[in-house]
């Protein structure tokens, strides 16, 4: 038997968004093209979903604000949601949770969406005065904020893509998207810091691990490096000297040919999710170690897979973890692991057929049910350690 023991202090949690998870929000442009109805009703359901948070032995929880639920109308604030937050913010912290706040996760309120939403320069004087507001309510309460959850993602899918609102193909549209995430991120950075309050500040960067896809080809072995520089490190030069911290979502690896965009190794080669992603353990290192030359502390602030049936879960967990723990005993200053997801929810584009949760939602009665592996995850969070067997 073999401890694997992480740093003191480290953060273990799970993540989830609101438009995922809480249920009722009409006034998102992701409400007219893909409503997500009552979701997992976490909006309602939260402390009993806190309570499972503490059952599991997680000491850290990373959610989203609905934008459109605190500004409804460009200007007008929502009373009585900024108390819901309020509720929600201090019934974690009564367990003595560490709070860990996105303000962006995909979502928009229809009104930025009718404007031009994050394509429209104005997006960042709302999004700054939107941030501040909720900084304003609930600084006290809050230990980390996140300004924006996977930008290029984000940028990528809705305007180049088209899958997501609003659906466009336009490579101009996704420049200045880029250009003014990159401004509001800096600008949120500088407003927050003119607070004494104690909090950390920071971004989250959906980063693959590129790898050439015939590694004796000079073509491919570019391709991968311009992936790595594009994907991985592009936005975080961009503003590295305004975070306090790197959050890293990490997923998988691609493999990187002369076809556009990637090419998937062969289907015998290791496994897959339950939505075709590799899953590949190794690749969190390396990414990890790309991350270092930023002398940031690096929390995981997702990693997870979609897997119904809990028949990978664990043993992705396990590898994963193990992966993390040599990049720490290595030198990289990895100071939390955020599981995705907590709970099952609403997988945007492809509903809710994707199971991503440690705990299983019953989408008809709303039942929460734990799978065995998130108890597996527990004792990880209890003994701040993975324990590997020998077998
Ligand atoms: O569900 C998403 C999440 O919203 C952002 N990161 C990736 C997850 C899985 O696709």
């Amino acid at each position: 038997m073999k401890k694997l023991k992480f740093p003191k202090d480290f953060l273990w949690g799970t993540a989830t968004s609101a438009y995922q998870v809480e249920g009722g929000i009409g006034n998102s442009d992701w409400s007219k093209v893909y409503p997500a109805g009552l979701a997992c009703n976490h909006y309602n359901l939260y402390e009993k979903d806190f309570d499972l948070i503490k059952k599991l032995n997680q000491n850290a929880y990373r959610f989203s604000i609905e934008w459109s639920r605190i500004e409804p109308e460009e200007g007008k604030f929502d009373k009585r949601e900024i108390e819901h937050y309020r509720r929600y913010l201090q019934s974690l912290k009564a367990r003595k949770i560490t709070t860990i706040v996105t303000l962006h996760h995909f979502t928009n309120p229809l009104w930025l969406a009718k404007i031009g939403g994050w394509a429209n320069k104005k997006v960042v004087f709302y999004f700054s005065r939107f941030a501040n507001r909720v900084f304003d309510e609930y600084k006290d309460l809050v230990d980390f904020w996140i300004t924006i959850n996977e930008p290029l993602i984000y940028g990528s899918i809705s305007y180049l893509e088209r899958r997501w609102p609003p659906k466009k193909r336009n490579p101009i549209l996704f420049l200045k998207t880029l250009r003014n995430q990159i401004t509001c991120h800096k600008k949120i950075y500088e407003i927050f810091h003119k607070s004494k309050n104690n909090f950390q500040i920071g971004i989250v960067k959906h980063n693959s691990y590129f790898e050439p896809f015939n590694s004796k080809s000079p073509l491919d072995r570019f391709n991968a490096k311009v992936y790595r520089y594009f994907w991985n490190e592009y936005f975080l030069n961009r503003i590295k000297n305004h975070l306090d911290f790197v959050g890293l979502n990490y997923y998988s690896r691609d493999k990187v040919g002369i076809k556009f965009p990637f090419q998937k190794g062969s289907e015998n080669e290791g496994k897959w999710s339950d939505i075709g992603w590799e899953i590949y353990p190794e690749g969190i290192y390396h990414v990890l170690k790309g991350l270092k030359k930023y002398n940031l502390p690096i929390y995981i602030t997702e990693n997870g897979l979609a897997d119904a049936k809990d028949k990978l879960r664990k043993d992705f967990i396990k590898n994963h973890l193990y992966w993390v723990h040599k990049a720490i005993e290595e030198g990289v200053d990895v100071k939390g692991y955020f599981h995705w997801s907590l709970m099952d929810n609403f997988e945007w584009e492809k509903g809710f057929d994707p199971r991503f949760g440690l705990i299983e939602i019953d989408y008809k009665t709303l039942e929460r049910k734990i799978r065995p592996s998130a108890l597996f995850y527990a004792k990880i969070c209890k003994e701040n350690a993975l324990i590997l067997c020998r077998d």
